[in-house]
């Protein structure tokens, strides 16, 4: 058996050569803290190599040969460093029903659902349970495979509003795809040997050598054995038997968004599941507004959109997360902890999205799209190849347009360095965060909920995104079209219980010290015509124009300005979205019209989704916002 740390992390007085499993004892070329964690998860998973990230061009380029060699990924010959890897079928999203929370009492996970009802908002394993599901899967999981320590930050290395972790992991794919998504290797090591603290991650794909069964499409998981599991209190992550987006790169959901809410919890600040973008006017004025929206409701198109009118600049600086602080000043500043961009393939194209186009022309990892006969890429919403072009759907079989089947499946996904988006802010990666003046909810919501609203104030503006709600996407393995509870586009993502969340989000409110609270305002660009079925509204670079609304309003000086109060919040005067050159006919009043039957329904799900779900941990004041737009709903 070869036991050699293959990595190697030089730092002044450490040698890190040639240091055996079996010698991982001391490992001297770790941190202590890290060769701590290390030590354990070698004991536990018991791998026949450790080697240590350490992020340089030539690693992961052998990490990618490796994946080659093992016919894990395909070298996509069309673009520069591009490749395509395919899953076992059965390891194509996000598992929800997989996913936990550990902490000592349920109660800080989850509220306590109404009897017979299940918790929407979470799952918790008790201590016990959780050692008993660690025990039946991670002991020797790792035999015959490479265990890798990757050590990265979320967020800029060394910026105050960042996080460090360190995943150890026997998946090179989910290498390679940290490499991407996260600042990772010998810098992150370099802060961490200073004695900084981490998030302990260990993620295996459940697929000890030699294997007792074939893999599917040579991709090694364990479906049956799937577990997600995290404990908030002593902040560590235990991914099992899934090697595929949320589910394995734990810097994602796992980190970013469940322990890092928890944390942002005890110390004051947001860790939310939102795009980040600046929108500058014709005249150079320039705001930056942070948005919500469940898996899959087109972020990440919103977040790079090249807006439809003349004059006006979007730029990205995130299109899933953001982490926000208030400063000294009082103003909430925001970064985007990633360093990439996981974005679901299928639907974005040059006319939907070109600098998504742009950004993924090279340096990019591909999964469960289809593949054309010259070595590129292709999936639904893609002009179809150029003549003599043949293709491969997601499985590797081929595949021809009009098959009763997608060619590619509707999660697949491209990984593409952030730095590449050709509209990428000049203040991405800005240490201090950028200032954000508002805050936007959405969903995907078919009948019903206006264009846009803006909340009285920041009390109705948390209600508003308690109340949220979408068709479900092919984001997580929930089937059909179901209108979904999807509060702040967390649900899938709290760390802890979500009645502290919404007091955690109301105490913004009353904090000490100067607060300039941003505005909040809720978005709908999937309103359908209920005779034809069809959108109401164009979307993509249209959506500008509600942004533009927006960016009025945080600049008003009087309040009923370019608004009229309504039952759900401030709504636009008629005229004061800007609809000139808007394409095709737009039926503005249709997008605005506040049918009474359907909100009297809304409410009465609402207080049914809040009395079953949030019962006693539901903050008194969100309760009164309810009564409140009942109310005004009745009169
Ligand atoms: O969690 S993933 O990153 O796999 C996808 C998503 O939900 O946005
Ligand atoms: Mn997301």
């Amino acid at each position: 058996m070869s036991c050699l740390i293959l990595g190697v992390f030089k730092r002044r007085g450490c040698v890190g050569a040639g240091v055996g499993v079996r010698s991982l004892a001391s490992v001297p070329s770790l941190p202590s803290a890290v060769a701590d964690f290390v030590k354990g998860a070698v004991a536990e998973c018991q791998p026949a190599r450790v080697h240590v990230v350490t992020g340089t061009a030539e690693e992961t380029a052998g990490v990618l040969a490796g994946l080659e060699k093992d016919g894990m990924v395909k070298r996509l010959p069309k673009y520069h460093n591009c490749w395509l890897a395919r899953t076992d079928p059965k390891d194509v999203a996000r598992v929800e029903s997989k996913t936990v929370i550990v902490t000592k009492h349920q109660r800080d996970t989850v509220p306590i659902p109404s009897p017979g009802a299940k918790s929407q908002l979470g799952s918790w394993l008790s201590e016990e349970d959780f050692q008993k599901a660690r025990q039946e899967r991670f002991p020797g999981c790792m035999a015959g495979r490479t265990m890798y320590v990757i050590p990265f930050s979320m967020g800029p290395v060394g910026s105050s509003l960042s996080k460090m972790g360190v995943q150890v992991t026997d998946s090179p794919y989910v290498v390679a795809s940290m490499g991407i998504m996260t600042r990772m290797g010998t810098p992150v090591m370099e802060k961490l040997a200073e004695g900084a603290e981490f998030v302990r991650c260990q993620h295996s794909l459940g697929r000890p050598l030699p294997l007792k069964a074939p893999l599917v499409s040579s991709w090694p998981c364990n479906p049956e054995k799937v577990l997600i599991s995290h404990l908030p209190d002593s902040r560590q992550i235990l991914s099992f038997g899934s090697g595929y987006g949320g589910n394995s790169l734990l810097g994602k959901k796992c980190f970013a968004l469940r322990i890092a809410s928890r944390i942002a919890k005890d110390e004051g600040w947001l860790a939310e599941h939102m795009l980040i973008l600046g929108i500058t006017s014709p005249q150079g004025e320039k705001r930056y507004v942070a948005a919500a929206f469940p898996s899959a409701c087109g972020k990440t198109n919103l977040a790079m959109m090249k807006p439809a009118m003349q004059g006006w600049k979007v730029e990205c600086v995130g299109d899933d997360i953001a982490w926000m602080k208030f400063d000294s000043q009082g103003k909430l500043r925001a970064i985007n902890p990633e360093n990439g961009f996981f974005g679901v393939a299928p639907g974005t194209s040059m006319k939907t999205n070109p600098h998504a186009m742009a950004t993924i022309a090279k340096n990019t990892v591909f999964t469960n799209v289809g593949e054309t006969s010259d070595g590129g890429v292709w999936w639904e919403g893609l002009e179809p190849p150029a003549e003599g072009v043949s293709l491969m759907d997601w499985h590797g079989k081929s595949w021809t347009p009009g098959d009763s089947t997608l060619c590619a499946h509707p999660n697949s996904r491209f990984c593409t360095p952030a730095a590449q988006c050709p509209i990428i802010d000049p203040q991405w990666e800005s240490d201090e965060g950028v200032p954000i003046d508002a805050i936007i909810f959405g969903g995907r919501r078919p009948e019903g909920v206006p264009l846009v609203y803006e909340a009285f104030n920041w009390r109705h503006g948390v209600f508003v995104g308690a109340a949220m709600r979408s068709e479900s996407t092919a984001a997580a393995e929930h089937k059909g079209k179901a209108i979904m509870h999807d509060p702040f586009a967390m649900r899938p993502f709290f760390g802890y219980n979500f009645g502290d969340y919404l007091a955690h989000w109301l105490s913004m409110e009353t904090r000490p010290g100067p607060t300039q609270l941003p505005k909040i305002f809720h978005v709908n660009w999937f309103r359908k015509d209920p005779v034809s079925g069809s959108f109401l509204w164009p979307g993509f670079g249209e959506n500008a124009r509600v942004l533009e609304w927006i960016f009025r309003r945080c600049g008003r000086e009087r309040e009923d300005e370019a608004a009229r109060r309504s039952m759900v919040g401030w709504l636009p005067q008629d005229g004061s979205i800007n609809v000139q050159g808007l394409a095709g006919d737009v039926d503005m009043a249709a997008l605005f019209d506040l049918p009474k039957a359907f909100w009297e329904k809304e409410t009465q799900e609402l207080r049914a989704y809040f009395s079953q779900q949030v019962g006693a941990d539901l903050p008194q004041q969100v309760g009164a916002e309810l009564d409140a737009l009942e109310k005004r709903v009745r009169n």
